[in-house]
C-alpha cells in the first residue's frame, strides 16, 4: 500500500558551512532567541504537552497529525498517511500545498525552520491560509514536538522541489531548508524521534493509541482520509495497518457508536454548516438504551466537560420536541413539558463545531466557554430539527415515542419515591402482606427470598428458617414481560411490594444502609419464564438500586435440576454433568435403574425438598451476582432489554456473566 519510503537523513550526512559570515551571525543571532524559546520547553514540558509519560509522547504525534488536518480544513489536503517506523518514530506525511519554504524577510531564515523554532509560530502565512482549528489541548504546535525530540526532519514538496530540514537534540538546526530535488508532487513529510531523555516513561508507540485517535480525527474531518501504518514488526507477515475515511462525517461517527446498539430509526438527524464563522457539524440518533451518549468537540478537542456548544444543542432538542409534541398532541395541554433529561434518555449525539477564537474553562480546560456558541448553535440546530419532524412525520413518532416515555417513566419513578418513602416511614405494620418475614432484625443474618409463582412461595414458607428467611412469592405472569420500560416496572405492583419489602428506598434516594436482608435471593425456575424473570429483577436492582449489586447483596438461588432416586435414596444434580458423573459413580448396572426426574419448576419440589436443595445455607449453592463494572453491566442489560432477540437469548443460555464467585 505504501510505495514511498521516507528516508530521514543520516547524521554523517548533514555538513552545514557556512557560506556568508554576516548571513551567519544574524542567523546565530536569531537561533539563539529561538533556541531559548524551545530550551523552556525542554525544561518544563509538562506545561506545554501535559505530561511526559505515554500520554504526553502521543500528544507529539496528534500535535503533527493537527498540522497536517488543518491544511485539509483549509481545502489543500485529502489524504494523511502515519507511520510508526522501526526505532519508534514516527512519519507524518500530507498531501497539502507543503510548508512554505521562502525565507522570511524580516528574519532571514525559511518559514520552515520558523514553524519548527519558534513557539506558537504556527497559522497564517500570507494569504488564504485559512484559520487554524486544529490543535492539540495546549495548541502549542510543531516547535514543541522539536524541542522535545532528539531529532526531526521535515521534507517539503512544493513548487517542483524537494526541500529538506533537519533538527537535533531539541531543535537545534542541523540542517536548515534546503533543495535538495525536483518532484511533481506536493506535499509535507515530518518525520521525529521522541528524546527518551525527556519522555522517560517510555518511547514506544501505541498503535492501539493512536488508531483511535485517527479513526476519531477521522471522523471529525469529514473527506479525510488517514492511513495508518505500523512498521515496526519488520517480520510480521502482514503489517497492521488501518485507513479511515468517512463521508458521513460525525453522522457515521453516530452510526459507529451505536453499532452494539439497536436504534430507533434508520435516520439520523444531521446538520453541517456555517453560522456566524463558528463551522458547526451535529448528529444524532436514539437508540433503545437509556442512558445518552453525548459526545462533543471544538476544533477537533474532545471537550469533555461539554460546554456552550453542547448546552445549544440540548436547548434547541428540548425546546423543539416540546413544540412538537404539543403541536402534535404526544403531550396533552396538561401534562408537564419534557425536561431535557427525557430528550436525552437513548440518545446518541456529537456535537462537533470548529471556531477561530476557542476559551476553554475548568480545571482540565474541558469545557467551552464562548458564550455567544449557544445561540448560535441553538438556533442552527433548532431549525434543522424542526425541519426533520415536520418532513419525517414516521420517524418524529418514534422519536415521541421515546421522550414520553421517558417522563412517563420519570414521574412514575417519582410516585414510587414519594409512596415507598410513605410506607417506610410507617414500620412493619406496612409491610406488604404477601412477604412472609422472617424474625431476627438483624439485616445482616437476615435473607429474602424472592420466589417465582405462590405454589413454590408456599412451599418456602413453609420450608425456610423462620428465624433468619423471608419470603416474598411474586406471580411470574405479571412479571412476564418482554422489554423492561421503567414505566411498567413501577406500575406492577409486585415491584412496589419489592421495594418496600427491601426497605432502602429506591433511585437517587436508595440507602443501602437501611436495607433489611444482606442477601436478597432470587429463586424462578429454570425454564425460560424463569429467566426472563431472573433478569428483570437484575435489571430492576442494577437501575434502581445499584449499591445492592454493587456490595454483592443480590444471589441467584440454584435448585437442582434432577432428582435421581435409587430405592430408598435420593440424589439432586444441579447440572446435566453432575448426573453424568453419578451415573458413573454408581456403575452402568445401578444407573440403569435410576429413576431420574427433571425438575420444570420450583413446585415440583415440596418444601422439604426445597429446603433441603436450595434454601438450607449448609447445603444450598448460590451464585452471587456481582457488578463490578457498571459500565459493562449496563450494557449487558441494554442489549438483554433491548428488541434484538439473540443477546437476550445469549444470556438466558449463559448467565455466566454475572457469576464472580459461588457462596454455599
Ligand atoms: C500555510 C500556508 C501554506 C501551507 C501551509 C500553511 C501548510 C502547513 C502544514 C503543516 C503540515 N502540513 C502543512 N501543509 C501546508 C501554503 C501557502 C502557499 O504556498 O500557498
Amino acid at each position: 500500500m505504501m510505495e514511498e519510503k521516507f528516508e530521514t537523513l543520516e547524521k554523517e550526512t548533514v555538513s552545514y558551512i557556512n557560506e556568508e559570515d554576516k548571513a551567519n551571525r544574524e542567523y546565530t543571532e536569531k537561533n539563539i532567541q529561538v533556541l531559548e524559546g524551545l530550551e523552556a520547553v525542554r525544561k518544563r514540558p509538562g506545561m506545554y504537552i501535559g505530561t511526559t509519560s505515554e500520554g504526553g509522547l502521543h500528544h507529539c504525534v496528534w500535535e503533527i497529525v493537527d498540522n497536517a488536518i488543518d491544511e485539509a480544513l483549509a481545502g489543500y489536503c485529502d489524504t494523511i498517511h502515519v507511520i510508526i517506523n522501526p526505532g519508534n518514530t514516527v512519519t507524518v506525511k500530507d498531501n497539502g500545498r507543503g510548508i512554505p519554504v521562502g525565507i522570511v524577510d524580516k528574519t532571514g531564515i525559511s518559514a520552515l525552520e520558523t514553524v519548527y523554532t519558534k513557539l506558537h509560530a504556527g497559522g497564517k502565512f500570507g494569504e488564504g491560509g485559512g484559520y487554524k482549528v486544529s490543535g492539540g489541548l495546549h495548541g502549542v504546535g510543531a516547535s514543541v514536538v522539536n524541542a522535545l525530540s532528539e531529532w526531526l526532519t521535515v521534507e517539503v514538496h512544493k513548487d517542483g522541489g524537494v526541500y529538506r530540514i533537519r533538527f537535533e537534540n531539541g531543535g537545534h538546526t542541523v540542517l536548515p531548508c534546503t533543495r535538495v530535488g525536483d518532484c511533481e508532487d506536493s506535499g509535507t513529510i515530518v518525520t521525529f524521534k521522541p528524546d527518551p531523555t525527556i519522555f522517560k516513561d517510555t518511547v514506544v508507540f501505541s498503535y492501539e493509541t493512536i488508531k483511535e485517535r485517527l479513526r476519531q480525527m477521522a471522523f471529525l474531518n469529514k473527506g479525510v482520509r488517514i492511513i495508518l501504518v505500523d512498521e515496526r514488526d519488520v517480520d510480521a507477515e502482514e503489517k497492521r495497518s488501518d485507513e479511515f475515511y468517512f463521508k458521513g462525517g460525525v453522522k457515521e461517527f453516530v452510526q459507529w457508536l451505536n453499532r452494539n446498539r439497536v436504534p430507533m430509526t434508520d435516520d439520523v438527524i444531521y446538520c453541517d454548516g456555517k453560522e456566524e464563522d463558528v463551522g458547526i457539524e451535529i448528529a444524532m440518533q436514539y437508540n433503545d438504551t437509556y442512558s445518552p451518549s453525548i459526545y462533543s468537540f471544538c476544533n477537533n478537542i474532545s471537550t469533555t466537560d461539554g460546554g456552550t456548544h453542547e448546552e445549544g444543542f440540548r436547548m434547541a432538542l428540548t425546546r423543539v420536541l416540546n413544540n412538537y409534541a404539543r403541536a402534535n398532541k404526544f403531550l396533552k395541554e396538561n401534562e408537564d413539558s419534557l425536561t431535557q433529561d427525557d430528550c436525552r434518555e437513548g440518545l446518541t449525539a456529537v456535537i462537533s463545531i470548529k471556531h477561530k477564537d476557542p476559551q476553554y474553562e475548568g480545571q482540565t480546560k474541558g469545557r467551552l466557554g464562548n458564550s455567544e456558541v449557544r445561540r448560535i448553535v441553538s438556533s442552527f440546530f433548532a431549525s434543522t430539527l424542526e425541519r426533520f419532524l415536520n418532513e419525517n412525520p414516521k420517524v418524529a413518532k418514534l422519536i415521541m415515542e421515546k421522550v414520553t416515555l421517558a417522563a412517563n417513566a420519570r414521574l412514575a419513578a417519582k410516585a414510587a419515591r414519594e409512596s415507598t418513602r410513605r410506607k417506610t416511614s410507617l414500620d412493619i405494620t406496612s409491610l406488604p402482606g404477601k412477604l412472609a418475614d422472617c424474625a431476627s432484625k438483624d439485616a445482616e443474618k437476615c435473607e429474602l427470598y424472592i420466589v417465582e409463582g405462590d405454589s413454590a412461595g408456599g412451599s418456602a414458607k413453609q420450608g425456610r428458617d423462620r428465624e433468619t428467611q423471608a419470603i416474598l412469592p411474586l406471580r411470574g405472569k405479571i412479571l412476564n414481560v418482554e422489554k423492561a420500560q421503567a414505566k411498567r416496572i413501577f406500575a406492577n405492583a409486585e415491584i412496589g411490594n419489592l421495594i418496600i419489602a427491601i426497605g432502602g428506598g429506591i433511585g437517587n434516594d436508595f440507602d443501602v444502609s437501611k436495607i433489611r436482608y444482606h442477601k436478597i435471593v432470587i429463586m424462578t425456575d429454570a425454564d425460560v419464564d424463569g429467566s426472563h424473570i431472573r433478569i428483570l429483577l437484575l435489571t430492576f436492582f442494577y437501575r434502581f438500586m445499584k449499591p445492592l449489586i454493587e456490595q454483592g447483596y443480590v444471589y441467584i438461588a440454584q435448585p437442582p435440576l434432577y432428582k435421581a432416586s435409587r430405592g430408598q435414596k435420593d440424589y439432586y444434580c444441579y447440572n446435566d454433568e453432575q448426573l453424568e458423573v453419578l451415573k458413573q459413580k454408581l456403575g452402568p448396572e445401578a444407573a440403569r435403574r435410576l429413576s431420574i426426574q427433571r425438575y420444570k419448576g420450583l413446585g415440583e419440589m415440596d418444601f422439604e425438598q426445597l429446603w433441603e436443595t436450595t434454601m438450607d445455607p449448609e447445603r444450598r449453592k448460590m451464585i452471587r451476582v456481582k457488578l463490578s463494572d457498571a459500565i459493562e453491566a449496563d450494557t449487558i442489560f441494554d442489549e438483554l432489554m433491548g428488541d434484538r432477540v439473540e443477546p437476550r437469548k445469549e444470556f438466558i443460555r449463559e448467565n455466566a456473566k454475572f457469576v464472580k464467585n459461588l457462596d454455599f
